[in-house]
């Protein structure tokens, strides 16, 4: 088992078009933490999360919130942490679909 701990969120570039985006995480197929409004140039601190316990991997994917009937949330991107990183300190990761550009910034505790 391994100990999961968000960083820091930075954003280079929205998802989409116009204005902020609206993003959050799934990881391993859960919904972790709230909605968060981040515009372009803008850094995240994600250290008030709680930390997610986990096997081997985590497959950390995150999310743009959209409204409307036929608009879907956006998939930004996905990173995968493992129990492998556990002491290697700060890990980075990038989500870069539809245009977009974030880098997630995370570590492992064993
Ligand atoms: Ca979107
Ligand atoms: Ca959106």
């Amino acid at each position: 088992m391994a100990r999961l701990e968000l960083i820091s969120l930075y954003c280079e570039k929205t998802e989409d078009t116009l204005g902020s985006d609206e993003v959050y995480f799934v990881i391993n197929g859960k919904q972790v933490g709230g909605v968060n409004s981040i515009k372009e140039a803008e850094g995240k601190d994600l250290r008030d999360i709680s930390n997610i316990i986990f096997d081997r991997t985590a497959e950390i994917k995150l999310y743009d919130k959209d409204t409307g009937i036929f608009n879907n949330d956006d998939l930004i991107g996905s990173v995968t942490a493992s129990s492998g990183q556990a002491g290697q300190g700060e890990m980075t990761g990038k989500f870069n679909r539809g245009g977009a550009d974030y880098t997630l910034t995370w570590r492992i505790v064993a």
